[in-house]
């Protein structure tokens, strides 16, 4: 069946469901944003013109809201606790339906079972019969509920599963056994799926795919009253929770006191937390609608270095505000920091929000020193002098999610994969690759160098799928004039790559390890890069 655009989100909110604080919040987001989606939808329906869509059957068990997992989530929902997850949820779901698939949504294992056809009662009692979903998007709580009541069948239907992760995993992470043998085993990793079947939350990590979430987009009128209301010295901290204003925060606050009126939006039950100044004219936590009105007044949004790659930078530059935030020297990771700590990836992180400094930067985005007070002054009054615009990149627009929404499922399932061991769409026969050969542009990275910086600093991005072209001697030896002595294929992350050295060029043997973050110091590594749209980096030119 052919889909076709959806603007009317009532089923949707029905089918939501009630009774807890994490799902009112997504229904209030829903409902708030229900207009900018359906001009989305309207406007990329337009834009793909007669294009055929097949309507999917989609099962959305969001693991982490369910009692099963603990849902630590929804009682902290009015306390300050994140709300980035829910944000992304709210986004995906609407997403979904507006693009018209068939959609099911599950929010406890029960709801599961029952969607899943397995009979209640008889948890270890697998699936046997086909899977009755196109797709399911679900998250690691999700895969782990998945995994005890469809017992082995999980691994008959395992490539029609979509795992939403925030942070990110990396190949060497996501292959059991060579995560096991090689220290890369976590709380999270060793699923064995490819790795573009993880979405994550910001385009951190090529080797996944990007999902994203969406910001309120505003039109030139709202544009041009927003600036005429800035208000030069009014500051607003990111920081909803009491604890991330704790230590070390005096110094840069004094000096930012000094010429700005400082608001933040900290929850508290009665007192005024010990934590939050007294110049700080605390609103205590605001519903998204109040603090995006905050947000259209302020000049400044202050990141303190925690919570990592959150929603709120991107509200705040999208509602004229420029966000100021700290440099991280040395970069922060799953090795050096206890935030990151398990998490399947080993990715280095610059700064508060690595996607706002390199996807966005000056003037919107200010990252700098915090420990060097100079460096933090001289930002301040650079900021109080500097006019912008209101600015949210495309990807972040309802029509920008939607639109790389559409291209994943229609083209991800057709994805072949080399050896047709991926489980990917091996039922598929003729898969034509996408994203299409043409968006190729082969690179070889400096020693120690990943594909993920090498394609990056071309002014391209590392693309996974076109490892398997490139994964043979021709592309080693004869189109980039490598002389390799010996070729040799193993099972490591960091292939294809050559030794300059020893003259060894090395090939892949597992396809599931071909990863665009490996690097290692004495190799450089053959890099399958690719063009991307502006502002919409996980498609390519000619990828829609
Ligand atoms: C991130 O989670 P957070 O929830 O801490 O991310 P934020 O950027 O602070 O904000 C999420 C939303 O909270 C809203 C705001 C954002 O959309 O509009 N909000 C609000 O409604 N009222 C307020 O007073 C202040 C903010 C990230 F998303 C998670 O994935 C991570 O787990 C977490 C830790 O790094 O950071």
């Amino acid at each position: 069946r052919q889909a076709a655009f959806r603007t009317d989100l009532s089923v949707l909110l029905d089918q939501v469901g009630t009774g807890k604080e994490s799902l009112s919040f997504m229904k209030r987001r829903i409902r708030r944003l229900a207009l900018q989606w359906g001009t989305a939808a309207n406007r990329l329906d337009a834009k793909l013109g007669q294009r055929w869509r097949d309507q999917k059957k989609i099962l959305v068990h969001v693991g982490f809201l369910t009692e099963e997992s603990g849902d630590v989530f929804s009682p902290k929902v009015l306390k300050g606790g994140p709300l980035g997850e829910m944000v992304q949820w709210a986004d995906i779901l609407t997403a979904l339906h507006v693009l018209g698939h068939n959609l099911k949504i599950s929010m406890s294992v029960k709801e599961l079972q029952g969607f899943l056809g397995v009979p209640p009662g008889r948890g270890s009692c697998p699936l046997t019969g086909p899977l009755p979903f196109d797709l399911i998007y679900t998250d690691y709580h999700g895969l782990q509920q998945m995994k005890q009541h469809m017992g082995l069948s999980l691994k008959k239907h395992k490539c029609h599963i979509r795992v939403i992760d925030t942070f990110g995993t990396e190949p060497a992470y996501n292959h059991e056994e060579y995560a096991t043998l090689h220290g890369y085993r976590t709380n999270w990793g060793y699923w064995n799926l490819n790795a573009r079947q993880y979405m994550t939350m910001f385009p951190h990590t090529p080797d996944n795919s990007f999902m994203g979430f969406v910001s309120e987009e505003l039109n030139e009128t709202e544009k041009r009253i927003i600036q005429q209301n800035k208000v030069n010295n009014m500051a607003v901290v990111y920081g909803k929770e009491a604890s991330m204003w704790k230590q070390g925060k005096e110094g840069f606050l004094e000096i930012l006191h000094g010429y700005m009126e400082v608001h933040g939006t900290v929850y508290y039950e009665t007192q005024r937390p010990p934590e939050v100044p007294a110049f700080v004219k605390n609103h205590g936590l605001l519903p998204q609608h109040e603090l995006q009105q905050l947000l259209r007044k302020a000049k400044l949004f202050i990141g303190f270095g925690f919570p990592y790659e959150g929603p709120a930078p991107l509200e705040a530059i999208a509602n004229g505000c420029i966000y100021l935030q700290p440099k991280f020297s040395p970069p922060h990771s799953s090795l050096n920091h206890e935030f990151f700590r398990g998490k399947p990836t080993s990715r280095e992180v610059f700064s508060q929000h690595p996607y706002a400094e390199q996807y966005i930067g000056r003037p919107h985005v200010m990252t700098v020193d915090y420990n060097n007070s100079l460096e933090f002054d001289t930002a301040i009054r650079e900021i109080m002098r500097t006019k912008v615009e209101p600015y949210l990149p495309y990807e972040y627009t309802c029509e920008g999610m939607l639109e790389r929404v559409h291209a994943y499922i229609q083209n991800q399932v057709r994805q072949g994969s080399a050896g047709g061991t991926l489980g990917w769409a091996s039922n598929v026969t003729a898969p034509a690759a996408w994203p299409p050969l043409s968006s190729l542009r082969l690179l070889v990275s400096q020693e120690g160098q990943s594909c993920v910086d090498a394609c990056q600093s071309a002014g391209f991005i590392c693309e996974p799928a076109h490892f398997r072209f490139i994964n043979n001697k021709e592309a080693n030896g004869m189109k980039l004039q490598v002389q390799c002595e010996v070729v040799d294929s193993e099972i490591n992350h960091i292939l294809p790559a050559f030794s300059v050295m020893r003259r060894e060029c090395g090939l892949q043997r597992e396809p599931l390890l071909f990863s665009c973050a490996g690097h290692s110091p004495k190799y450089r590594r053959l890099c399958p890069c690719r063009d991307f749209r502006r502002g919409q980096v996980a498609l390519c030119r000619d990828c829609l």
